[in-house]
């Protein structure tokens, strides 16, 4: 076979956001689209590249097989020796992961929007995990956008032919060279992975009821999403769940409809059940299955927030970490700091970073990081490089099995122990993306003026103080590369915080992200609608908001 070298030009706008390059699939279909974009990672990857292996699958959604075999023959003409590549395109974010660093790869390729719809009418994304297993760092990805801007050809072995819906070994000559594709099966190597880290027998028993006299019921909703042929084998096949614990459990390519994103307001048809059911716990997962929700009985709602924290406190309960011992933990900033005090009680040190995954990977390879999580429903360890949503609903069931309480009890004995973080997100989408860059302009100026700092504000009786205010930037202590203008922050007197950012994975307008974080030391068991409310009217009046956006309510509350 042999390498040609097509003629391209770039297109506008090939700037990975906080977690990849996300756009309607009508874009990345366009001519060359997807053809100058793949080009651009693999040349980012330099001298590496050649003779390297690659992992490559996606969450199933529409134009993922095609942009599969794409990337084949685009990475067989350029000097690539070995793909891995997931059954009929298909392997969860969470599962390159692994993949990447069981075969010691230089990186993989993932085929995803995440959270956001899929379809013809809607999104497709394309992301790059380096050797790490972890998304690909920021200097990364400006420099894959660079490339981009300059793009002239890009190379491609027209004549490939491959089938990916069959596992196996296929070898081929690519000018000379020999250049390996090997389908795998999707999930194999993730439930290995995920045997080694929990204790499956004990697990068995407590779900099928062996060890308890009473069977755990459990609704576990994959959304259609790519986590349901993990979550069959995992939760029906190798922990005796009943067939009925599981649903949606078929990956689609459009979801068949559905939103994959585990949230209140998405798994709506999970939360309802759970409420109305017996059910012990409830969980979904997002498109790509990094993400994670949690509910308990009677649909009692676990903050991503507060779940990394109750995490923490129970590592001892998974043998992954009483065999690797527990380094420390970290948080995304908007993320409420729950954690932050589980840390302090056990002496570890806590960080915290800007939002995306690929902020905690230095510090997972030098060692001093092994849990992390953000307030979108992500939650992982430093098992792999990605948050990783069947991982966590493993860790919550062990955390069940350990301690034999409901996941109310869990969370109110926590309270009882550490205080609570309120916590709430209100998520304004499809705005339009001038008066927001206003908004946050205008914002930025006014929280960064010298007579903020000080200043008090007072709703529904509550006041509060200003203590600090910034646009966050991180430095990253492992190898000082700098983040800046990674969201605007209000720190008030008792530890409160208001936090306003645009969101880094939209594919059209801007979304604005509100977050709110307020603690209490006593009064734990209130309803964080109403707790939070004061905090809320404050943010919406210093930001302006209304004004700016035009909107009186948010699309999504979490
Ligand atoms: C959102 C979340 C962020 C998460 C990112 C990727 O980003 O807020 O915490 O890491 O999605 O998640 P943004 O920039 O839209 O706020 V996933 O599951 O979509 O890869
Ligand atoms: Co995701």
């Amino acid at each position: 076979l042999s390498v040609e070298i097509v003629a391209t030009k770039p297109y506008e706008g090939q700037k990975p956001g906080t977690s990849g390059l996300r756009k309607k699939v009508k874009v990345f279909t366009q001519p060359n689209y997807t053809e100058n974009f793949v080009q651009c990672i693999l040349d980012a990857n330099g001298a590496a590249l050649a003779g390297s292996t690659l992992v490559v699958g996606g969450d199933g959604r529409y134009y993922c097989k095609e942009a599969a075999e794409l990337i084949v023959r685009i990475a067989a003409a350029n000097g690539v020796a070995k793909l891995l590549v997931g059954q009929n395109g298909i392997l969860s974010t969470p599962a390159v992961s692994s993949l990447i660093r069981h075969n010691s790869a230089l990186g993989g390729i993932v085929l995803t929007a995440s959270h956001n719809p899929g379809g013809p009418e809607n999104d497709f994304g394309i992301k790059f995990n380096c050797e790490n297993g972890g998304p690909a760092p920021d200097a990364f990805t400006n420099n894959i956008y660079q490339l981009s801007t300059a793009i002239k050809d890009y190379k491609l072995v027209r004549g490939l032919q491959i089938d990916i819906s069959k596992v196996g070994v296929s070898t081929y000559d690519v000018a000379g060279k020999p250049f390996v594709v090997e389908v795998i099966d999707s999930v194999a190597n993730y439930v290995r992975h995920m045997e080694e880290i929990f204790d499956f027998a004990k697990l068995r028993d407590f779900v099928s009821g062996k060890s308890t006299g009473k069977p755990l019921k459990m609704r576990i909703d994959a959304m259609n999403g790519v986590t349901g042929a993990y979550v069959r084998e995992i939760f029906l096949n190798r922990l005796g769940a009943s067939d009925a614990s599981v649903v949606h459990t078929t990956p689609l390519p459009d979801f068949g409809g559905l939103h994959p994103d585990p949230n209140l307001t998405y798994a709506k048809d999970l939360v309802d059940t759970v409420a109305q059911g017996d059910y012990d716990i409830g969980a979904a997962f997002d498109g790509d299955g990094d993400r994670n929700m949690i509910i308990g009985s009677k649909a009692f709602f676990v903050t991503p927030s507060d779940s990394l924290a109750v995490i923490a406190h129970y590592l001892e309960a998974i043998p992954y970490f009483q065999k690797n011992g527990v380094q420390g933990f970290a948080r995304s900033m908007p993320t409420a700091s729950a954690v932050d005090l589980v840390g302090k009680k056990l002496g570890k040190e806590v960080f915290e970073v800007p939002t995306g995954w690929k902020y905690f990977g230095n510090l997972m390879d030098v060692g001093r990081l092994c849990l992390c999580g953000e307030e979108s429903f992500g939650t992982g360890s430093n098992h792999i490089r990605e948050k990783d949503g069947i991982w966590a609903v493993l860790a919550w069931i062990s955390v069940m099995q350990h301690t034999g309480k409901s996941i109310e009890d869990i969370l109110k004995q926590h309270w009882s122990v550490y205080g609570r973080n309120y916590f709430t997100r209100y998520d304004y989408e499809e705005c339009d993306l001038e008066p927001c860059n206003e908004m946050m302009a205008t914002m930025e100026k006014n929280i960064t003026a010298a007579e903020f700092v000080g200043k008090n504000y007072s709703s529904s009786g509550k006041s509060y103080k200003v203590k600090q205010a910034d646009n966050f930037s991180y430095t990253d202590p492992v190898d000082k590369s700098v983040a800046t203008k990674q969201g605007l922050r209000i720190v008030f007197d008792d530890g409160s915080r208001i936090v306003m950012r645009l969101s880094g994975t939209g594919s059209s307008g801007a979304t604005v992200r509100l977050y709110i974080d307020s603690y209490e030391k006593e009064n734990v068991l209130g309803q964080a609608s109403v707790m939070l409310k004061p905090l809320i009217d404050i943010a919406l009046e210093i930001s302006e908001l209304p004004k700016f956006t035009g909107r009186n309510a948010p699309t999504v509350i979490t």
